[in-house]
């Protein structure tokens, strides 16, 4: 053991291909890090050094799971949405927001988190309440934290907008989130989303729709009785010349996301076919 640094040895000591692997990252992500200085090191002839123990902490600091493990890995998605649901049971809001803001910040999608934790967990809380485990109150409140966290993930994509979309939920539907979640993740995709939110009136709905002539209506429907409603609703849009998509249990928001995208491309064929040969 001959050299030594702030009394540790070279043996306490890695570089940052090993400081990369440790962490679960590729090694660009470790060579960022330590340029943020979020992780000691120091450069030894052109080489980073960094302690093992600082990498350590840094890794515990950002907790399970590390940006490498959770990309693309259906088992460390499931371990979110655990966290998230337990978070969620037991009103910890701040876990809660921390499994979803963290994964946000490690660069994950709008769309991944919200179908691969935040869905997966509230249908977790579902199951939980059907089985007589949870109450509505607690219902309610993972509702609310949900919706909280929500805001903190739904971003404006710049540019130019693909598209107006109108999204909103027939009247009698009192579930809010998928309708937020759906706005949410068809923002991400660059629409300019006006959202309407839960329990629409048909009239006014029929009102607002004329009034903006969006590019496209978006219904979010969880239960049968909505699910009646948001057709007659869509039947009269659709006779009115609008688009409309009914979101049904089962469909994802991948499935909104394609075929929202699937309208508009519609709409430019039809309307370049209308216009002819310039
Ligand atoms: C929270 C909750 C509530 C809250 C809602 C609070 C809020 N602000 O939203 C409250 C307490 C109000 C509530 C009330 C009721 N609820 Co509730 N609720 C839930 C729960 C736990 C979570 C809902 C949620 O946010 N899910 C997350 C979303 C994002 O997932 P999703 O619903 O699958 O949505 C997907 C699609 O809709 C899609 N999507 C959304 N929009 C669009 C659009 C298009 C075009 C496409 C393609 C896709 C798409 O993306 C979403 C994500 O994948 C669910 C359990 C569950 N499995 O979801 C029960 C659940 C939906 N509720 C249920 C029931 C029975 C009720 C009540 C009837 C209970 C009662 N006896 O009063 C009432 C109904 C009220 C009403 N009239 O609407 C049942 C519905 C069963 C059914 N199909 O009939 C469920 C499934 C619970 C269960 N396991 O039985 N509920």
């Amino acid at each position: 053991m001959s050299t030594t640094y702030a009394g540790r040895t070279m043996a306490d000591r890695i570089d940052l291909q090993e400081a990369a692997r440790r962490l679960g990252v590729h090694y660009q992500t470790a060579y960022r890090w330590v340029r943020e200085g979020r992780i000691p090191a120091v450069r030894v002839r052109g080489r980073y050094e960094l302690e093992i123990s600082d990498v350590d902490a840094y890794a515990r600091e950002r907790d399970a799971p590390s940006p490498a493990t959770v990309r693309g890995s259906r088992r460390e998605w499931g371990r979110s949405a655990d966290r998230l649901l337990a978070a969620l049971c037991d009103g910890d809001e701040r876990t809660a927001t921390d499994v979803v803001s963290r994964l946000h910040a490690q660069g994950e999608s709008t769309l991944d988190v919200l179908s691969r934790v935040v869905a997966p967990a509230m249908a977790g809380i579902g199951d939980r309440w059907a089985a007589g485990e949870l109450t509505v109150a607690h219902e309610h409140r993972a509702s609310e934290v949900v919706s909280r966290l929500l805001v903190g993930i739904d971003q404006r994509r710049p540019g130019r907008p693909r598209g107006t979309v109108v999204v909103t939920a027939p009247p009698g539907e009192q579930h809010g989130l998928p309708v937020d979640m759906a706005a949410a993740v068809l923002r991400e995709d660059g629409w300019n989303v006006e959202l309407l939110g839960r329990d629409m009136p048909a009239d006014a709905l029929h009102g607002f729709v004329a009034s903006i002539a969006p590019d496209l209506v978006v219904l979010t429907v969880t239960t049968p009785a909505a699910a009646a409603a948001a057709d007659a609703i869509s039947h009269d849009l659709s006779d009115a010349g609008h688009d409309v998509l009914v979101g049904e249990p089962g469909r994802t928001l991948s499935d909104l996301v394609q075929g929202a995208r699937a309208v508009r491309a519609e709409q430019r064929r039809l309307l370049a076919r209308r216009r002819g040969p310039q």
